[in-house]
């Protein structure tokens, strides 16, 4: 029987990448006099990395060499993640990063289905309550009942560790769950972890590979998810 609905964050609940992390990114970059400008599509090929700071570190690794051999790398690593976080939740708090067509109505009929939410997402916790207030309204954080972000664990999507830290604290079994999520990176992290998973693609992950999905779906409007009515009637969720 389906009892939770394990939710990725960005790209999936709301398209957060290119506008969102992406200017977040280098704003902090300009704040520490650095000339690291990220395009669109130099961050597209970043996001194979997970994590901002992973992210950052991976970048100065193949670009800015003599900025690795800092003695204090970790430490400015972290002070620029920082910065960047800071400009990403002023930036989301604003408003100015909607979720994706039709995830605010599917979580709200999965909690009317009685369905329990969780997240499951690499970002910072700060960062998914700044997108998310906004969007869905004080208190919306509620609506989650486990909330894995970030540094929670030691290894990134695509390891499985958040999706195995959230089935814990759910205290449910995986074939119990149904994940969404957006890229390759966090399909195989939810597979790692023994979750059916839906994926719904956006710009920066639509020519990846989804062969071992659920389903591929266009957005998480009803239109593109006929067959989660079944599930939300609490119909096994069949891999
Ligand atoms: C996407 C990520 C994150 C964001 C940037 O997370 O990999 O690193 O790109 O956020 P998910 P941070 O798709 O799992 O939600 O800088 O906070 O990592
Ligand atoms: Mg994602």
């Amino acid at each position: 029987m389906l009892e939770a609905l394990i939710f990725d964050v960005d790209g999936t609940l709301a398209d957060t990448e290119r506008d969102g992390h992406r200017p977040a990114f280098n704003a902090a970059f300009r704040e520490a006099g650095l000339d690291w400008e990220w395009d669109e599509a130099r961050y597209g090929e970043l996001l194979a990395v997970t994590g901002g700071k992973e992210r950052i570190a991976h970048f100065v690794r193949c670009h800015r060499p003599e900025f690795a051999r800092r003695p204090d790398f970790t430490e400015r690593v972290a002070e620029l993640h920082k910065a960047k976080t800071r400009h990403y939740t002023a930036l989301a708090a604003s408003g100015a990063i909607p979720l994706r067509p039709g995830a605010a109505r599917l979580l709200q009929d999965a909690r009317a289905a009685g369905l329990r939410l969780a997240i499951a997402t690499t970002t910072t916790p700060e960062n998914v309550i700044a997108l998310l207030e906004p969007a869905l309204g004080p208190g919306a954080m509620s609506w989650f009942e486990v909330v894995g972000a970030g540094d929670v664990v030691p290894a990134k999507k695509p390891a499985p560790d958040i999706y195995l830290w959230v089935l814990e604290r759910l205290g449910l079994a995986a074939s119990a769950c149904l994940a969404f999520e957006d890229s390759e990176n966090g399909l195989r992290a939810a597979l790692g972890a023994g979750l059916a998973t839906v994926v719904t693609p956006c710009d920066y992950t639509r020519e990846q590979n989804f062969d071992r999905a659920l389903a591929v779906i266009p957005s998480l409007e009803p239109a593109g998810i006929p067959t989660l009515r079944l599930w939300l009637s609490g119909a096994p969720a069949q891999v």
